[in-house]
């Protein structure tokens, strides 16, 4: 079956893609010599005074170049010509002497917007859909089927920068209002208005006086200058891709579009190959997967869900109600023991949904509707008919395990799950007392539920199957990237942490500076660095953690007492505006608070003097060393949701491609000699996994 079909009529030629046995469209090598005779047919129609060009899909217009094929590059020259080509077969609708108009709807990501730059005009439905933009800095690459060069020419330098250096995706209607498309109208009609924009013949577009002015080198310079250092701020030029789509916007500018295309196919070419742009590919694939897997081995699926009942109405209770509510689109009923915390709760949801209105990214209508679906009690009430309940409470195992009585009591002959959102406390052990332990199951969420993508959902021994493929099923509602993660103390996300950040204060006790530790981490590519991280999180979180980790591995997961003398201290972090930094009104938590040295015992803070690598390597390598057990213990399914949970939950550099992929691109027996160095200067913390040292003596790594 073919991937685009032509129909003439009236003299327009109506193009129409839509790969058969695909749910995108993509450009890829099997859509390029149909696409190549299509063109050939139209051009040697002397009877055809315009053409429309859409797609046969229902929610995408053209997803992209396929990156399945960077996969198989191998050399700057190739990717070099691969873009090339691109550019030979968009220029071939650009040379066309008659009227051309992309209709848009759908995704019209990438290659895709690139093509639809080439045409006279571009029309987009107004539907939901529609999302339009140029995600190939997400891939570690530059937009390189003319997007660097074109997309500039028509949308203001600012607005084209800001797609191209955050992949942002734009509606219909903010693409309109850029100018990038011609007009925005219904789906119905979408078809008979393309059309109609051929009887407009070929456009005259002169760009306006501000346009042209953004574009004179001057205002050019400035205008990159300033992007380049907010680039910088963010990435700390640890990624190459953003830094090249402003150098090749900057210099394709000031050259004609022949020569600036070269520019771009080169810059394509050199960022391909870069071992960054490698993991960001592998990282869209292994999300690409997740969101087929329903996180069980079995043939069970995920039940139907109408409401979910929501426990405590704290920071994490009503973030979870909000992406349920507003997401996942399922009624939501959220109880708290207090009438102002039920009402804080409320209204944290409400100013979510009130952001999403001012934005105008739901109409009034919408705004109404989602906020129908909360409703609030102190009590049980409403919470019988719950499919699920998620309780959000604090980490109180008693407390939980009430809660469990509570639900199981309440709900007679339904099978609600219970969804416990821990960060720690084993699933078993919540369900150690419950009727029905096979309707319990771990949902971690991260803080702040609406803007974390990652949930970390936790198959206790006895969960069932189809109460993990729901649990999974509502997360994905809620727009979550999930991972299942087998139980055990701390899972996975919270077990690898620990190890990480006792390392860091480890560093500390020892004498080196709070500040040098954490720029080191930075600098390696993580948000922020272990010591903050603590603030952060709470350090009265992570002190209790830490003991439970030290109650199920002993000599590898050690105690520290300076822990203690932070909280005897009563510093907890952030919440309460006393920890490791000063969190005074003129310092807000950027200084260290000096004082914190004394507290702990150190003397002298800073005279150990350890290089970054030395600081990078020790921290890091708890992390990684514990992810590999966590894996040979089956806490993990796969390396691949360990380097999704590890992205996604903590931040690891997305470039390394998560811990497996990183200790993967070291090689494991770099790894290997590396941990056994560590063992042996400091001990059974760093006692390598078995796995590691199974996978060395083989030559193998996690994924090969
Ligand atoms: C580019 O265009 C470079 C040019 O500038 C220059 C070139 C020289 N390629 O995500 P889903 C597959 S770079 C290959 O579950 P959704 C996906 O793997 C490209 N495959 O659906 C999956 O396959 P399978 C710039 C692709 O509805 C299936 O489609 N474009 C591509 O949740 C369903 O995907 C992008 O970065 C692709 N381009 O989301 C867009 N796109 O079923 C990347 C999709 O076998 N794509 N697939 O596992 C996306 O963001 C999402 O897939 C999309 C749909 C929003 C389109």
């Amino acid at each position: 079956m073919a991937i685009f079909t032509l129909e003439k009529n009236n003299g327009i030629a109506l193009v129409t893609m839509d790969t058969p046995d695909s749910p995108q469209n993509v450009l890829s090598e099997a859509s390029q010599s149909e696409y190549e005779s299509i063109l050939a047919d139209i051009r040697n129609d002397n009877s055809l005074k315009g053409m429309v060009f859409a797609s046969g899909k229902k929610d995408v217009f053209l997803a992209g170049a396929d990156i399945s094929i960077f996969q198989t590059i191998e050399t700057q020259e190739q990717a070099y010509e691969s873009s090339k080509l691109l550019h030979g077969m968009l220029q071939q609708v650009a040379d066309l002497p008659i009227t051309t108009v992309a209709a848009i709807n759908g995704v019209c990501l990438g290659g895709g917007l690139e093509l639809s730059l080439v045409f006279d005009y571009r029309v987009a439905s107004d539907s939901k859909s529609t999302r339009i933009g140029v995600p190939e800095v997400q891939l570690g690459l530059l937009p390189g089927g003319g997007g660097t060069t074109r997309l500039p020419r028509v949308v203001p330098l600012p607005d084209a920068l800001d797609m191209m250096l955050t992949g942002r995706q734009l509606s219909a209607s903010r693409a309109k209002k850029i100018g990038l498309v011609d007009e925005v109208v219904a789906s119905s009609i979408l078809l008979d208005v393309a059309h109609n924009y051929v009887a407009k013949g070929k456009p005259n577009r002169k760009s306006g006086f501000k346009d042209r002015l953004m574009r004179m080198s001057p205002v050019r310079q400035f205008v990159i200058s300033q992007a380049r250092k907010k680039v910088m701020s963010q990435t700390k030029g640890k990624y190459p891709a953003p830094l090249k789509i402003l150098d090749t916007v900057n210099r394709g500018l000031a050259m004609s579009l022949d020569k600036a295309l070269d520019l771009e196919a080169k810059g394509f070419g050199e960022l391909l190959v870069t071992p960054e742009s490698k993991q960001f590919v592998n990282i869209f694939f292994a999300t690409t997967d997740l969101k087929k897997d329903t996180g069980v081995d079995s043939d069970a699926t995920a039940r139907p869900i109408s409401n979910v009942g929501v426990l405590g109405a704290g920071l994490m209770g009503a973030g979870i109600g909000y992406v349920t509510v507003d997401k996942a689109k399922t009624t939501v009923r959220l109880k708290d023991i207090s009438v102002e915390g039920l009402a804080k709760g409320m209204a944290y949801v409400g100013k979510l949904v009130d952001k999403k209105l001012n934005r105008r990214r739901i109409k009034p209508h919408q705004h109404q509707s989602i906020m129908a679906r909360l409703t609030g009690s102190l009590d049980y009430r409403g919470f019988k008919n719950s499919d699920v309940v998620i309780e959000a409470v604090f980490e109180d195992l008693s407390l939980k395990q009430r809660m469990v009585a509570d639900i199981e009591a309440l709900s007679g002959n339904k099978e609600t799950i219970f969804a416990t959102n821990t960060s720690a406390i084993p699933i078993d052990d919540v369900a150690a007392t419950a009727k029905h332990p096979e309707r319990i199951v771990g949902m971690h969420y991260f803080s702040p539920v609406e803007k974390m993508p990652l949930l970390e959902v936790i198959s206790g021994t006895k969960t069932a199957d189809w109460v993990t493929a729901t649990a999974v099923e509502l997360g994905k509602k809620q727009g979550k990237t999930v991972i299942v993660v087998n139980d055990g103390p701390g899972f996975y996300t919270t077990r690898v942490l620990v190890p990480y950040n006792m390392e860091a204060v480890r560093l500390v006790l020892e004498g080196v500076a709070i500040q040098e530790i954490d720029n080191s981490l930075e600098s390696f590519g993580m948000p922020v660095g272990p010591i903050k991280l603590m603030d952060e999180v709470g350090i009265d979180v992570g002190a209790h953690i830490v003991v439970t980790l030290n109650q199920a591995f002993g000599d590898r997961i050690p105690l520290i007492d300076g822990v203690d003398k932070v909280l005897a201290d009563e510093r907890m972090g952030k919440k309460n505006g006393k920890g490791f930094y000063d969190y005074s009104e003129d310092s807000k938590g950027k200084r260290v608070d000096q004082s914190i040295y004394s507290v702990i015992g150190v003397e002298n803070p800073g005279r150990n003097e350890l290089s970054r690598q030395v600081i990078i390597e020790r921290v890091l390598f708890s992390m990684l060393n514990e992810a590999a057990y966590c894996l040979q213990e089956g806490i993990l399914r796969s390396a691949r949701d360990g380097d999704i949970g590890a992205i996604f939950g903590l931040g690891f550099p997305p470039f390394t491609g998560g811990p497996f992929r990183y200790m993967d691109s070291l090689g494991l027996t770099e790894v290997r000699a590396k941990l056994e160095g560590l063992h042996a200067e400091h001990g059974q913390r760093f006692k390598p996994a078995q796995l590691i040292l199974d996978l060395a003596e083989q030559s193998k790594g996690f994924y090969s």
